[in-house]
């Protein structure tokens, strides 16, 4: 039976405490919804730290290190830490939470972009409204910058930690700076590669595009990597179905959906995870317990 990676993305730096009353925002909930998600079928954990006063997204490693041995005692999960960080921080700040941690993985993002979130839109045609109704206020001149110095420096400056990277592909360009940088040897095989579809910047999250995305994927890299979805927002649970479905993985997690379906807050990452596992089940596929990701993503041991 094939094996499908779940990754939890837990909680992130796009949603504020104020859109979701499950949304983590201190380091014991992060820790208690992590390893709730683990104990529900995530391989993965996908980490971000939250400021523990106020709730706001936070990169200093200390915040990390409150909920990471918790979470490492507690579950057998693969830690995987966020290299996003924040649109004004440098790449050193940025890598800090992953120097302090020296996890299993870590993200990686591909390429620069426009990033905004509509928290409710379904497709691109939802995006008829108003300009200001269209992206969360004040994320109008937003720029996520991953220059390809950026992803060079990332990549050298892990390297001693032998970390495997999430490739986060936003658009089918990313895809391509993927391949340009592994042609120079910049990342060890079998790689894995997060398409992030849904992000308003990015390509959409719709089926068309995503049989784009696998299909460049097909003749980049052979059939030597592995792939997972992320379906921001209101499509997270179809292309997670959708994606195991194709022989890919998936991301569930309030990082990128605050809801369950559509219209419907979700109460907590674990709930993502349980349904998200239900559909997996009902359509023939099972969840890859941690070991087995590490395996399929030949991860240090
Ligand atoms: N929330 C994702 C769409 C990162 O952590 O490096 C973006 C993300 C980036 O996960
Ligand atoms: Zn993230």
């Amino acid at each position: 039976m094939p094996k499908t990676i779940i990754t939890c993305a837990i909680t992130g730096a796009i949603h504020t405490p104020t859109m979701s009353d499950a949304l983590p925002v201190n380091s014991d909930m992060i820790a208690e919804q992590a390893i709730a998600a683990a104990r529900a079928g995530a391989a993965i954990l996908h980490l971000h730290a939250r400021h523990p006063e106020t709730g706001a997204p936070s990169i200093d490693p200390a915040h990390f290190m409150e909920f990471l041995p918790r979470i490492r005692a507690e579950t057998d999960a693969i830690v995987n830490i966020s290299t996003g960080g924040s649109l004004t921080a440098t790449i050193d700040e940025r890598l800090a939470p992953a120097y302090a941690a020296s996890p299993e993985m870590c993200s990686m993002n591909m390429g620069s972009l426009n990033f905004a979130i509509h928290p409710l839109a379904d497709r691109m045609s939802d995006y008829k409204h108003d300009w200001e109704e269209v992206y969360i206020r004040g994320s109008e001149n937003n720029i996520f910058r991953n220059t390809f110095g950026d992803i060079a420096q990332v990549a050298a400056k892990l390297a001693p930690h032998d970390v495997k990277f999430e490739h986060e592909c936003y658009d089918v360009g990313h895809l391509y700076n993927l391949k340009f940088c592994l042609d120079r040897g910049m990342f060890k095989a079998p790689i894995f590669l997060q398409f992030v579809m849904g992000i308003l910047g990015g390509i959409a999250a719709e089926v068309d595009n995503l049989v784009f995305m696998k299909r460049t994927a097909d003749r980049l890299f052979g059939n030597s990597y592995q792939w997972s979805v992320i379906g921001a927002g209101a499509q997270q649970m179809k292309m997670a179905a959708l994606a195991a479905q194709m022989g890919g993985h998936c991301r569930v997690g309030l990082e990128d959906s605050i809801f369950i379906e559509r219209g419907v807050p979700a109460t907590s990452n674990a709930q993502q995870v349980e349904k998200i596992v239900r559909i997996l089940r009902e359509q023939g596929n099972e969840p890859a317990t941690p070991d087995e990701a590490r395996d399929m993503l030949g991860l240090k041991g």
